[in-house]
C-alpha cells in the first residue's frame, strides 16, 4: 500500500518534508498541498507531481489524502490537527503541538474522545529519531555514566525567524530541549526557572539569549542555553553527567578544515543538514505504521501536551522574574 500524504504548509520544513518523501523515503507519495503563499505551493507540487488546493480544509477533507503533515505556522497547528481528528485521518504535526496548553488539551480530549485502538496524531520531535541522540540515550540507560546527575544542552540558531517573541523561542526552539530532555532521562520534567543575560543587539524584539533550569523527577538537572541570534552557525550541544562519567554528542560540524597551521570546524547555516537522517527515519517510521496499521512510533499528542505544559511554566517564570516555577499537568 502506498500512503497518499498532503502536506498542510510548504515553508522551510513543509518543503523538505517533501522531497524527503519523494527522494529517500519508500512506502508514501505526496499528492495534495497547500499553502498561504498559493505559487510557493503550486512550485512544489509541480517539482513533485502533486495537485493544489486552496485551504488546509479542503486538503484534509481531501478523497486522495490518507494521511496530512502539517508544517505550517506554529499557530495554526490546533485548528488544522483538530480537522484530521473529525476526518479521522492520521497526522504528523511538526512541533509544537500547539503553542497553548489549553489548545493542547483541548486536542488530546478529543483524541481520548475518540477512543480509537491507536492514536492518530503524531508530533515531529524528530530528536527521538537521530541517530547521535539516540546513542547518547543508549549510553546513559547502560549505566555506564552512573546515576545522571546534569544535563547541560545548548540551542544556537544563526537567526531568528521574523516576528517571534521570548515567548517563541521557548515554544518555537527550545520545545525540543524539553522533549529531548525528559526522553533522554525517562522522567518527566516537575520544576523550570528562566533566567537572562544582557541581550544580543541583533534582535530587539525578543531577549536573546536565555537560560533555562528544567528539574526532572529523578532529581536531575538540566540547564539550556537557547541563543536564536548566535550568528555563527547553527549548533546544538548536550551533555549528560553521571556520578561516575559523562557522555557527550559530538560537535554539530559538517566539515572541519585544516590548513595554513589551523584547524577551522563548518557549522550548517540551520537545522536541516544536521537533522536530515533523524527527519528521513522519522518519516520513514511513519509511513511505515500507517501501512501496517500499528501504533505510530513517533512523539504522540501527550506528548505534545507535556512539552507544552513546560513550556508554559517556563513563559510564567519568565513572565514572574525567573521564579522556579512548578509545572502543572493536566
Ligand atoms: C525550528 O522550527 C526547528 O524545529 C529547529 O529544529 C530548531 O532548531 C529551530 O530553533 C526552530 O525554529
Amino acid at each position: 500500500m502506498t500512503v497518499r500524504v498532503g502536506v498542510i504548509g510548504v515553508g522551510v520544513m513543509g518543503t523538505d518534508h517533501v522531497r524527503t518523501l519523494r527522494t529517500v523515503v519508500s512506502g508514501a507519495t505526496v499528492t495534495v498541498i497547500t499553502d498561504f503563499d498559493a505559487s510557493r505551493a503550486a512550485a512544489i507540487a509541480e517539482e513533485v507531481g502533486a495537485r493544489t488546493v486552496a485551504t488546509a480544509a479542503e486538503l484534509i477533507a481531501a478523497p486522495d489524502v490518507d494521511a496530512v503533515i502539517i508544517a505550517s505556522h506554529d499557530s495554526a497547528h490546533a485548528e488544522q490537527v483538530s480537522l484530521c481528528l473529525d476526518h479521522l485521518k492520521p497526522v504528523l504535526c511538526e512541533k509544537p503541538l500547539a503553542p497553548t496548553v489549553d489548545e493542547c488539551r483541548d486536542l488530546v480530549a478529543k483524541e481520548d474522545a475518540l477512543a480509537l485502538a491507536k492514536p492518530l496524531v503524531s508530533v515531529g520531535f524528530m530528536r527521538r529519531f537521530h541517530h547521535p541522540y539516540v546513542a547518547l540515550a543508549d549510553e546513559v540507560r547502560s549505566g555506564s555514566i552512573g546515576i545522571p546527575l546534569l544535563v547541560r544542552s545548548s540551542h544556537r540558531n544563526v537567526s531568528a525567524y521574523p516576528g517571534g517573541d521570548s515567548a517563541s523561542t521557548i515554544t518555537n526552539s527550545a520545545i525540543h530541549e524539553i522533549d529531548i530532555t525528559s526522553w533522554l532521562l525517562g522522567s518527566p520534567i516537575v520544576e523550570v526557572s528562566w533566567y537572562a543575560p544582557r541581550s544580543t543587539s541583533y534582535d530587539t524584539s525578543r531577549q536573546d539569549p536565555q537560560v533555562l533550569l528544567l528539574r526532572t523527577s529523578d532529581g536531575a538537572l538540566t540547564t539550556v542555553d537557547v541563543f536564536v541570534n548566535a550568528r555563527y552557525g547553527y549548533d546544538v550541544r548536550c551533555e549528560v553527567v553521571g556520578e561516575t562519567g559523562a557522555v557527550s554528542l559530538a560537535p554539530s560540524h559538517v566539515l572541519t578544515v585544516d590548513s595554513s597551521l589551523r584547524s577551522a570546524a563548518t557549522y550548517p547555516e540551520d537545522w536541516r543538514p544536521l537533522f536530515a537522517d533523524a527527519y528521513r527515519r522519522q518519516l520513514q517510521a511513519w509511513v511505515e505504521s500507517l501501512a501496517a496499521d500499528t501504533p505510530t512510533p513517533l512523539a504522540t499528542a501527550r506528548d505534545g501536551l507535556r512539552a507544552t505544559e513546560v513550556a508554559a511554566a517556563l513563559i510564567d517564570s519568565m513572565n514572574n522574574a525567573g521564579a522556579v516555577t512548578p509545572v502543572r499537568n493536566s
